[in-house]
C-alpha cells in the first residue's frame, strides 16, 4: 500500500494529529496535485468533531515552511557555530555508521538515543528506533520528561494509567479542572466541560495561574505551586468530619483506609490554607461541593506533578473519587491519562529481546545536562560519546539548559539530530538529517485523553529529500550489518504490529479510527488493575521500597518562603499557540504569541520597580533568562509565570525559561521539577 497517486482533483486523506496533547485529533488533509492544501479535523470522529486547535490547523504551513530541512547537513564550522553544508544521504549515513561502529566496538553503552514526543506515533516513535538501539546495545533512555511522576502515581494507586471515559464529563455535575489549562492544551475536553456547564454543572479550576480556563470556571483556587497534596488531604479531612463518605465503596474496593483516615485528620483546612496560600473558606466550600454533588469528576493534568512531591500529590487526588464512591457513575471519577487502556504490543514493536541478555544502563532524559558532562565511572558507566536525537529538542526543553548546552557543545561528542527544522539542538549537531512530517508517513496512535486508536496515512510525498525516522534507522541497521528480518518490516507492517489482533485494522484503514471496547464506568464495582484489585490508598509496593505507603504533602525542594535571595516561585506552563517547543518557528503562530513574557503580580512588580512591557532579568543560582514583564492579574502574589518553551535563538537573549529550572527529580518516576523553581526578578540596568 503506497501513498496516494497525485491527481488534479482534490483528494481527502485521513490521518491523526501527531502531537503530544491529550486530544489526539483525527485529521483530514485535502491534497491536490500532490500538494497538501489544508489540514482539518475529521467531522466523523466524535472527539475531534471536525475542529482543530489553531496550531494544528497550520500544519500544512509548518510542513511547507521555507526553513524546512530538505537535505542531510554536515557541520562545517566549530560546534555551535550553526554552520552546515549539504551532503548526500549515502555520505552522511556511511559516516554516521562508521562513527557508531567505532564507539560500539569499545562499548555500545557510550551511545545514547534521545527522543520524546515530537510525534506520539508508535511507528515513527520507538518502533524501528527501539529495534536499532536494542540490537546495538546502546544505553536505554528513561523517558521521564513529561509524565512519569503522575504516571507512576496512577500505577501505584489505580493500577495503571486509567480513568474515566472522557465523553462522560459532559454529564458530570461538578468538575474539578486540576492543574490543567484545558482551553490551551486540552480543547476537546473543554467542549465537554462547557456542555456540562450548560446543563448546570459547577466548574472549579485549581491552578496557581489565572488561566483563560480559570476565567471561565465558576471558581478559581489559586494555590501555590506544589501544594496540591495539602489541598487534597484537607478535602479528605472535611469528607471524614462531615460524613460525606461512601463507606460501602471504601470497605469493598479500597485498601489502607484506616491509615489514610489518620493521615487526613492531620490536615484541617486551616493548615492546608496556610500551606496553599488560599482562604480557608475556599477549601471548606470545595469539600462540601465535592462531598455532596453527584456525579463529581476530576480532570487532572500533568501541570501539577512537575514538582518534588508530584507523585504523592497525584496519589492523594486519585484517592478522592473512591472516598465518595464517585466511580460508581460513568460521569464520576478521575482522568489524568487514558493511555493504560490501550493494548499496545510494545515488545513486538521495539524488540527488547534484541539486547540478547546484555544489561544496558539507563539514562534519565531529565538529567541530560549533568549526564553529558559526566566522565566514565563505576556508578555511571562509560562517558556518553554519541547522542542520536529524534522527536525531541532537548536544548530547549530539558531543565537547566546552561548545562545541557555545555554538554552538547562538547567537541568530543558525536551528535546526530533527525529533525524537520534547525532547532536549538540541531545547531549543536554533527549531522542533521531531514525527517518527514505526519503528512508524509504512516503511523498509528493511542491517546492519553480519549480511548480511540487512530491511523495516519501519508497524504503527500516526502518534502525535499526527507526520510522517515524508520527508514533512517533501517538504513543505519543495514550499514551496521544487522540482518535480523525485523529490520525489513515496512511502516504499514509496523502499524499492524502495534496492536496485533486487539484492534480491527480493516476498520482503521476504512475510517481512520477505532474505538476500544471498554466498560462505561470501569471501576463501578472496584476491579482496579492493581495487585489487590482495589484502589490502593496504601501502596505495599511503595512501602516495600522503604517509602511512605500513604500519600502525603512533600514541600517543594525550593519551597515558597525558603529563600530570601530568590523569593518568587516560577512556573513555566505551555503557551497556547505552541506545542512545547514545536511551532515556535511558524511565523503566524509566533505572531499571536508575540514574544516571551513573564507574568508578575502588581504587588511583586511594584516592590521591584517593574512596569509592564519592561525587559527584566529572571535569575537564580543556575542562571539568568531575560524577557518582557507583563504585570498581570494572571499571576498570583509570590508566583511568576514564564510562558512557553521558546526556541532559545528566537528569544531576545538566546536563552529560555529552562535556563533557571533545575535537574532535581520528583518523588516518584524520576520526573523533572520544572515548576519547583525559585527565582528573583529585576529590571535591567540602564542601556543593557
Ligand atoms: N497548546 C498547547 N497544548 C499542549 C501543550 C503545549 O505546549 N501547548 N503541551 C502538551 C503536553 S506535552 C502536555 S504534557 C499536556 C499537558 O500539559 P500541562 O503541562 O499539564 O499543561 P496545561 O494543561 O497547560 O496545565 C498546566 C497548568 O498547570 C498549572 N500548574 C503549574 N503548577 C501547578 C501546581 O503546582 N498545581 C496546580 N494545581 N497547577 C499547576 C499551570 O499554571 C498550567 O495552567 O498538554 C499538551 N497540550
Ligand atoms: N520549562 C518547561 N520545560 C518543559 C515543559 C514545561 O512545561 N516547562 N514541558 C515539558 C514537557 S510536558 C514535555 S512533553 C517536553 C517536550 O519536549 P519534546 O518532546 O522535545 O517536544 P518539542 O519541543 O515539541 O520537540 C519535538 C521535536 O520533534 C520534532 N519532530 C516532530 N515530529 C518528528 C518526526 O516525525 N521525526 C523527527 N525526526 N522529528 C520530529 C519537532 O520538529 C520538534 O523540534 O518538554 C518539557 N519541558
Ligand atoms: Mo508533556
Amino acid at each position: 500500500m503506497t501513498p496516494l497517486t497525485p491527481t488534479p482533483e482534490p483528494q481527502q486523506v485521513r490521518g491523526a494529529c501527531p502531537h503530544d496533547c491529550p486530544d489526539t485529533c483525527a485529521l483530514v488533509t485535502t491534497v491536490e496535485n500532490g500538494v497538501a492544501l489544508r489540514v482539518q479535523g475529521n467531522p466523523a470522529h466524535r472527539h475531534t468533531d471536525g475542529a482543530l486547535c489553531t496550531k494544528v490547523s497550520r500544519y500544512a504551513e509548518r510542513s511547507y515552511h521555507p526553513e524546512r530541512l530538505l537535505t542531510p547537513l554536515k557541520r562545517r564550522g566549530p560546534k555551535g557555530s550553526g554552520r552546515f553544508e549539504p551532503v548526500g544521504w549515502d555520505e552522511a549515513l556511511d559516516d554516521i555508521a562508521q562513527r557508531l561502529k567505532a564507539i560500539a566496538a569499545r562499548d555500545p553503552q557510550a551511545i545514547l538515543p534521545y527522543s520524546y514526543a515530537g510525534t506520539m506515533g508508535l511507528v515513527q516513535g520507538e518502533a524501528m528506533a527501539g529495534r536499532f538501539f536494542h540490537r546495538l546495545g546502546a544505553s536505554l533512555l528513561d523517558r521521564t520528561i513529561c509524565a512519569s511522576a503522575g504516571g507512576e502515581a496512577l500505577v501505584q494507586t489505580l493500577g495503571g494509567k486509567v480513568g474515566m471515559k472522557v465523553e462522560h464529563f459532559a454529564r458530570s455535575k461538578l468538575i474539578l479542572i486540576w492543574g490543567s489549562n484545558s482551553i490551551g492544551s486540552n480543547l476537546h475536553f473543554w467542549r465537554l466541560a462547557q456542555q456540562a456547564k450548560r446543563e448546570g454543572a459547577r466548574l472549579v479550576c485549581i491552578d496557581p495561574r489565572r488561566t483563560e480556563t480559570a476565567d471561565k470556571c465558576h471558581e478559581h483556587i489559586a494555590l501555590r505551586p506544589g501544594t496540591d497534596a495539602a489541598l487534597a488531604l484537607a478535602l479528605m479531612h472535611q469528607l471524614i468530619t462531615h460524613g460525606w463518605l461512601d463507606h460501602d465503596y471504601i470497605e469493598h474496593h479500597t485498601l489502607g483506609w484506616e491509615g489514610l483516615r489518620e493521615r487526613a485528620l492531620q490536615w484541617p483546612p486551616e493548615r492546608a490554607a496556610e500551606v496553599c496560600g488560599v482562604p480557608v473558606q475556599q477549601i471548606v466550600d470545595l469539600a462540601r461541593a465535592y462531598g455532596t454533588t453527584k456525579p463529581a469528576a476530576i480532570r487532572l493534568n500533568y501541570g501539577m506533578q512537575r514538582v518534588r512531591g508530584g507523585g504523592n500529590a497525584v496519589r492523594a487526588i486519585a484517592c478522592l473519587p473512591a472516598l465518595v464512591g464517585a466511580w460508581r457513575d460513568p460521569a464520576g471519577g478521575l482522568l489524568l491519562s487514558a493511555s493504560g487502556h490501550f493494548p499496545v504490543q510494545r515488545a513486538a514493536l521495539q524488540r527488547p529481546d534484541l539486547l540478547a541478555g546484555r544489561a544496558a544502563r539507563t539514562i534519565n532524559m531529565s538529567t541530560i545536562g549533568d549526564d553529558l558532562l559526566r566522565e566514565t565511572s563505576p556508578g555511571f558507566g562509560p562517558k556518553v560519546e554519541a547522542v542520536i536525537v529524534y522527536n525531541s529538542n532537548p536544548v530547549a526543553v530539558a531543565p537547566e539548559s546552561g548545562k545541557v548546552v555545555q554538554g552538547f557543545e562538547r567537541e568530543d561528542l558525536f551528535t546526530v539530530v533527525l529533525e524537520h527544522f534547525q532547532t536549538d539542538t540541531a545547531d549543536l549537531a554533527d549531522y542533521i538529517l531531514p525527517a518527514t512530517t505526519q503528512l508524509e508517513h504512516w503511523d498509528i496512535h493511542t491517546s492519553y485523553g480519549h480511548t480511540d486508536v487512530l491511523l495516519n496515512r501519508p497524504a503527500i510525498a516526502p518534502v525535499g529529500q526527507a526520510r522517515t525516522n524508520t527508514d533512517i534507522f533501517r538504513a543505519l541497521a543495514a550499514r551496521l550489518g544487522f540482518d535480523e528480518p525485523c529490520f525489513a518490516d515496512d511502516d504499514l507492517t509496523l502499524c499492524r504490529t502495534a496492536f496485533g489482533d486487539a484492534v480491527d485494522f480493516q476498520q482503521l484503514l476504512d475510517q481512520g479510527f477505532a474505538t476500544l471496547n471498554l466498560p462505561e464506568a470501569p471501576f463501578a464495582d472496584g476491579q482496579f488493575p492493581t495487585a489487590s484489585g482495589r484502589c490502593e490508598f496504601h501502596s505495599a509496593r511503595l512501602a516495600a521500597k522503604g517509602e511512605d505507603g500513604l500519600p502525603d504533602h512533600l514541600p517543594n525542594f525550593e519551597a515558597f518562603g525558603s529563600s530570601t535571595q530568590f523569593p518568587l516561585a516560577m512556573i513555566s506552563p505551555p503557551a497556547r499557540n505552541f506545542l512545547n517547543s514545536s511551532f515556535v518557528n511558524v511565523t503566524s503562530l509566533r505572531d499571536i504569541e508575540g514574544e516571551p513574557l513573564l507574568e508578575i503580580h502588581a504587588d511583586d512588580a511594584a516592590a521591584r520597580g517593574i512596569a509592564s512591557g519592561q525587559m527584566v532579568r529572571v535569575f537564580n543560582q543556575r542562571g539568568e533568562y531575560r524577557c518582557k514583564a507583563s504585570v498581570s492579574k494572571r499571576a498570583r502574589p509570590g508566583v511568576v509565570n514564564g510562558l512557553g518553551i521558546w526556541w532559545r535563538k528566537l528569544g531576545p537573549f538566546g536563552t529560555n525559561v529552562n535556563q533557571v529550572t533545575s535537574q532535581r527529580l520528583t518523588d516518584m518516576g524520576g520526573g523533572p521539577v520544572f515548576y519547583d523553581c525559585l527565582v528573583e526578578v529585576a529590571t535591567l540596568p540602564e542601556g543593557a
